[in-house]
């Protein structure tokens, strides 16, 4: 039997949808069967339910009370979102509001999906929220606000060439932690997302949207001193930002979302945020071994090895990543050749670091390695 319109007023349903890490879309089928739209790809900053049947209803048996559930929502084209609901559901056309307000959305439904067209598109890797309401035949309605990216139709391809993996103050050879990516594929980097790690911690850094060509060189500088000088190199001036390791050469990018791991960690470029990992790399102090201990890190190290980015055992083992003793001083280059791997890596000299360089050892040439007067000691 139904319950009772009342004590759905009384007992609003509320669901929640799990937040990921900074928000964002991801691709996905909108072909298949209902439980392939589970995976919890989208971003919902907030979402909230709320059943507000018309007083009418109420002095009628109503044998659904319950408001739609969002069974998956994400973009798989710039120019639309989608949004699956368990039930059938119209939508409440004057509650959509799209940020940025240039963007208008304009929502229709087909059985429990609905669509929301977006004109102009959303910008690829461009912060977008997006809120509306939709009513089942009921009249339960589910009130939701998305945070997302904006879809990137061709996401620059970006491999990991060099890493600084800590801070030093030298006074000759002064670096601070970054990662070098050779462009291997021109495109767009907004919402190109990397992701380091530790045993215990995950950072996580999405690109915003810049042009980047074939290969061209991208520094993404994790330990940023907090200057001014400091900014991302969006736009065609390659010369534009300050900084220590900035270059001329290279397009550079800052995020304070925190250092890389100094000795043991692990580093993955993914073309959008929750999409597929498509490279990677492992390194571990010399001195560990066995099984890695860390759940974190072998969750990451399961996916390298089944997209071929990273052979590992299984279970993985420290012995799987590239040894080291770090040093602050030394970076670590990774050669075009061999198998992918441990064996593409190797621990460089001190004074090899080449950030915005693709090539080892050549920062004195037009290179702003060294700080700008000014700078603080790292
Ligand atoms: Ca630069
Ligand atoms: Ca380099």
């Amino acid at each position: 039997m139904g319950r009772s319109g009342l004590s759905g007023m009384l007992g609003p349903e509320a669901a929640s949808l799990k937040r990921s890490s900074g928000g964002g879309s991801c691709p996905y089928p909108f072909t298949s069967g209902r439980n392939a739209w589970l995976w919890p790809c989208l971003a919902a900053a907030a979402f909230m339910a709320a059943c507000s049947p018309d007083p009418s209803d109420i002095l009628l048996p109503a044998g659904d009370i319950r408001p739609p559930s969002i069974l998956d929502a994400g973009q798989s084209d710039p120019g639309t979102f989608k949004i699956l609901f368990d039930e059938n559901v119209q939508p409440i056309i004057q509650s959509f509001a799209f940020d940025p307000a240039a963007t208008r959305a304009t929502p229709d439904s087909e059985g429990a999906l609905l669509t929301v067209s977006l004109d102009p598109a959303a910008a690829a890797g461009e912060a977008c929220s997006l809120s509306g309401e939709a009513r089942d035949e009921s009249g339960n309605t589910t009130r939701f606000l998305f945070s997302f990216v904006g879809y990137n139709e061709k996401p620059a391809l970006l491999r990991i060439n060099e890493i600084q993996t800590g801070k030093n103050s030298s006074a000759s050879n002064l670096h601070r932690d970054y990662v070098e990516f050779t462009v291997e594929e021109g495109g767009n980097t907004g919402g190109v997302q990397v992701q380091w790690a530790s045993s215990v911690k995950t950072m996580s850094y999405t690109f915003p949207p810049c042009e980047a060509v074939k290969n061209s060189i991208v520094v993404l500088h994790c330990a940023p001193e907090g200057l001014p000088s400091e900014v991302d190199e969006t736009g065609p001036d390659l010369s534009l930002s300050g900084g220590v390791d900035a270059s001329a050469a290279g397009r550079d990018f800052w995020t304070e979302a925190g250092g890389i791991p100094d000795e043991t960690g692990l580093i993955l470029v993914r073309l959008r945020e929750e999409g597929q990992s498509v490279d990677g790399v492992f390194f571990v102090s010399s001195a560990k071994t066995g099984e890695v201990d860390s759940a974190k890190l072998s969750g990451f190290l399961e996916e390298l090895t089944i997209a071929d980015l990273w052979p590992c055992s299984s279970p993985p083992l420290w012995e799987d990543g590239f040894p080291w003793k770090s040093s602050a001083s030394k970076p670590l280059h990774r050669n075009r050749d061999g198998e992918v791997g441990a064996g593409q890596w190797q621990v460089g000299e001190s004074g090899t670091q080449s950030p915005g360089i693709a090539a080892p050892g050549k920062s004195a040439a037009g290179s702003k390695k060294t700080r700008k007067s000014g700078s603080k000691t790292g």
